[in-house]
């Protein structure tokens, strides 16, 4: 009899396992990535991006400097194209500016738009209002918030990547010149033009130090991430130093 009632309970068990664990194919993604930004249209921002995912909750936070002060600095997910960043060479129409077009074959469209309040759908790319504003030249950015299966997916395939828009490309202090924005063309291209960029690449759990990710320690661990965000930063910093020597050297190397 003891047997007979075992079995009822083993198929119950059965039937609810794949209701713990729907869309396998979704559950790749979960896990933090980390974007560590480059500028772009000669910006002159650096900095650094983490998102956490688990299921369809995103937990972003970025910290970035080197931006046009007192200016709204559109935010957003790309994705479903390379997951890479474009270079100022991809600068095709040759106006001074790499665009959010010419860029999207590099990093793909909108996906989430990281804004501070409200709606994260593409709809809101450009709800200037529901941006960070750099008061003092940089940015500092919390949320979670719902991200949406395409979002999930490109996260899951490493085609996701940050990119941080609005550059004073003309050091004028605020967003004007003559060239117009190829998403808006009321507004100026300086106003919508990416200013960093960089992929979200899954942090890799093998390599967190004293095992703190397998054990769920889940603040040491992130406080073991945030040494690792500092350094990398201080990296980023080093490396487009160097660039901008060599890059003068070969200036000098040509005249
Ligand atoms: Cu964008």
């Amino acid at each position: 009899m003891r047997k007979a009632l075992a079995l009822p309970t083993v198929a119950i068990a059965a039937a609810a396992f794949p209701l713990l664990t729907t869309s396998p194919a979704l559950a790749d993604h979960d896990g933090s990535y980390q974007a560590d930004l480059v500028a772009l249209n000669q910006s002159g921002v650096s900095g650094t991006g983490m998102v956490t995912l688990e299921g369809n909750s995103a937990t972003v936070m970025i910290e970035a400097d080197g931006f046009l002060a007192g200016a709204p600095h559109a935010q957003h997910f790309h994705i479903a194209a390379q997951g890479q960043c474009p270079t100022d060479a991809a600068d095709e129409d040759g106006d001074g500016f790499v665009s959010v077009t010419e860029g999207a074959p590099f990093y793909g469209a909108i996906g989430t738009s990281l804004t501070t309040s409200g709606d994260t759908s593409p709809d809101s790319g450009l709800a200037i209002d529901r941006f960070p504003t750099a008061d003092d030249g940089s940015i500092s950015y919390e949320r979670t918030f719902d991200v949406t299966e395409d979002v999930q997916q490109s996260f899951a395939a490493g085609t996701a990547v940050l990119v941080l828009h609005g550059v004073d490309k003309d050091g004028s202090g605020a967003y004007d010149g003559d060239v117009m924005s190829d998403l808006d063309p009321s507004l100026p291209m300086e106003a919508t033009a990416p200013a960093a960029c960089a992929p979200l690449v899954a942090a890799q759990m093998g390599t967190a130090p004293n095992g703190g990710a397998e054990t769920g320690a889940g603040s040491t661990a992130g406080t073991e991430q945030q040494t690792a965000i500092g350094v990398g930063a201080v990296a980023l910093v080093g490396a487009a130093a160097a660039g901008a020597v060599a890059y003068r050297r070969r200036q000098a190397d040509q005249a």
